[in-house]
């Protein structure tokens, strides 16, 4: 038995779960009118309704005790105190820093990190200043236009999310473009109608050698220089987001402008470092400083406030619940909010590369299922696709809905349509529509199957004011200690992604074997060896 199984809230919970798993959400709210004003919290800003959770108080009391066995707090701790939590990369993992007040101390090897954190954020301030007020020009003196953040992974579904989440509050008349994949459609479409003596990139690279990057960086430099004609252009239209500065001025940038973050910001963790540039020019300092202020909360939050009434704890446990113990594969984050469109796939990132790991922190197997697959979409579009499964499906998808209580575009009545809908999909998730319901509506007998909604399907709902910068600091905030949440729980390292390095060093063999005719057979497997073959065949 290993360390996790063998705890005693962990045999109490298996021993729980087999009494409670066939309880209905019908029948556990029809005995409690409460339940659902009682299984709410609140921190933060943020609302969460957890009673159309699977849970009793039994539960509840058990997965804290889970939490408290598995030194969550010390954990919460050690990670709020710079200790080298990333153990397998020797690493602080800090992000709560890159928020905190410009008073604190949060010392890394003896040294408070906390005014360099300020001293980034005053010169990205600067630079944003000059450029959304025309004062920073391109090579030939005119005004930026355009902004094209080149990133990837962390160094781009952060930025690019916040963009879009954001855009309400945004400098509409520059362009703000994303370009990841060295796919070179990305590139080509995204500055096909840019004009580059008005087009400002940000290399956004926190080692400054990972291979799509550094290759859209060098296309968009001979785009640059093609363009403008000169390579002393290079200067006025590109700066760096690094924590290598040898490299940004191998590139050619100048080094005063690069805006640097640290080892100890984990890429995904890394969107309100200067990673976040892209997103102060869009929206300004005040903002940006505000987003900060929302994810400050929420950390504040989720360090003080009892496990019982912590919501990124509530969440994390409840996530371990459904897939430790009710093997559910999937969570399902379905914001009811256009601008979030990009927000689950952020989530993939942040949930994923952190929790998709198959040992403990000193290298044994895990015993139980680490973090499940998140995917979403936003409401109410999913509705009329995936929703399906989740009602009659016969898989167990636990939901976030996320929704805002004012709408940023308030028209007719769109908002409480929206609304409407998003409550009625946890309604419908947990209560279903039995038989019987089914038979009294006339519904002919031979359809009473198809008609009929099991229900008793989780959800979470989480509302809030509005979508504001600060808002959404404070979700991103929640669903990153949620994360660390599951994996103190389980004891792995949610800071590292080893699991990435294979296939990229992979590649970097095939390269050369793509680049002229190779020599003889290259030696991989049969299969591989074959699709480059039909690769290099095809090509000419
Ligand atoms: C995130 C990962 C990964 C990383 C990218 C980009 O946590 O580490 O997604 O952000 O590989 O890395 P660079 O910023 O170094 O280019």
């Amino acid at each position: 038995m290993s360390a996790l199984t063998a705890r005693p809230a962990w045999q109490a919970l298996a021993a729980h779960h087999r009494q409670v798993r066939g309880v209905h959400l019908r029948d556990l709210f029809a005995a409690d009118p409460g339940r659902g004003e009682r299984l709410a919290a609140e921190g933060a800003g943020v609302y969460l309704d957890y009673s159309k959770n699977r849970v009793t108080d039994e539960t509840l009391r058990l997965l804290v005790r889970l939490a408290d066995e598995s030194g969550l707090r010390a954990r919460i701790e050690a990670m709020f105190r710079g200790e080298r939590i990333n153990a397998t990369e020797g690493r602080a993992a800090l992000h709560v820093a890159l928020r905190a007040p410009a008073g604190a101390a949060i010392l890394v090897d003896g040294a408070n990190v906390v005014p360099q954190v300020h001293a980034v954020l005053d010169r990205m301030a600067a630079f944003a200043e000059r450029v959304r007020s025309g004062a920073w020009t391109g090579h030939g003196g005119k005004r930026i236009a355009a902004v094209v953040n080149i990133g990837i992974g962390g160094s781009d579904l952060g930025p690019a999310m916040a963009y879009r989440a954001l855009a309400h509050y945004s400098d509409r008349t520059r362009a703000f473009r994303f370009v990841s994949n060295v796919d070179a459609t990305d590139f080509v479409e995204a500055t096909r109608d840019l004009d580059p003596a008005q087009t400002l990139f940000i290399v956004s690279s926190k080692t400054f050698t990972t291979q799509e990057t550094m290759a859209n960086a060098r296309s968009a430099r001979e785009w640059l220089v093609r363009g403008l004609g000169t390579q002393a252009a290079v200067a006025k239209h590109f700066v760096a987001v690094s924590t290598n500065a040898a490299e940004v001025a191998r590139f050619g940038i100048d080094p005063a402008n690069m805006f640097e973050f640290w080892d100890w910001v984990g890429g995904r963790y890394s969107m309100d470092s200067a990673i976040g540039l892209a997103t102060m020019l869009a929206v300004g300092a005040d903002h940006f400083r505000a987003l900060l202020g929302g994810f400050r909360e929420m950390d504040e939050h989720f360090r003080s406030a009892p496990f019982a009434r912590n919501l990124p704890v509530l969440m994390g446990l409840l996530a371990v619940w459904y897939a430790d113990f009710f093997g559910a594969q999937s969570v399902a984050v379905l914001p009811y909010e256009q601008y979030l469109a990009r927000f689950p796939a952020y989530l993939q990132q942040l949930t994923m590369e952190s929790n998709g790991k198959h040992v403990t922190l000193d290298g044994a197997p895990v015993a139980a299922d680490t973090s499940p697959v998140y995917w979403g979409e936003p409401g109410t579009n999913g509705q009329h696709s995936f929703y399906q499964l989740l009602h009659q499906g016969t898989r167990l998808v636990p939901c976030d809905f996320i929704a805002f209580a004012q709408p940023l575009n308030p028209l007719g009545d769109h908002h409480d349509l929206l609304i409407a809908n998003v409550l009625a999909q946890g309604e419908a998730l947990a209560f279903g529509r039995t038989a019987d319901e089914v038979r009294a509506e006339g519904v002919a007998e031979r359809l009473v199957p198809h008609r009929t909604f099991e229900g008793n399907r989780p959800s979470n709902t989480l509302l809030l004011e509005r979508l504001t910068p600060a808002a959404l600091g404070r979700l991103v905030a929640l669903y990153e200690h949620s994360v660390f949440t599951q994996a103190a729980i389980w004891d792995i390292n949610p800071f590292d992604q080893w699991g990435v390095e294979l296939g990229k060093a992979l590649a970097q063999r095939i390269v050369p074997e793509l680049a002229a005719a190779p020599p003889g057979a290259p030696a991989h497997d049969s299969s591989t060896s074959a699709l480059i073959r039909r690769y290099l065949q095809l090509r000419r």
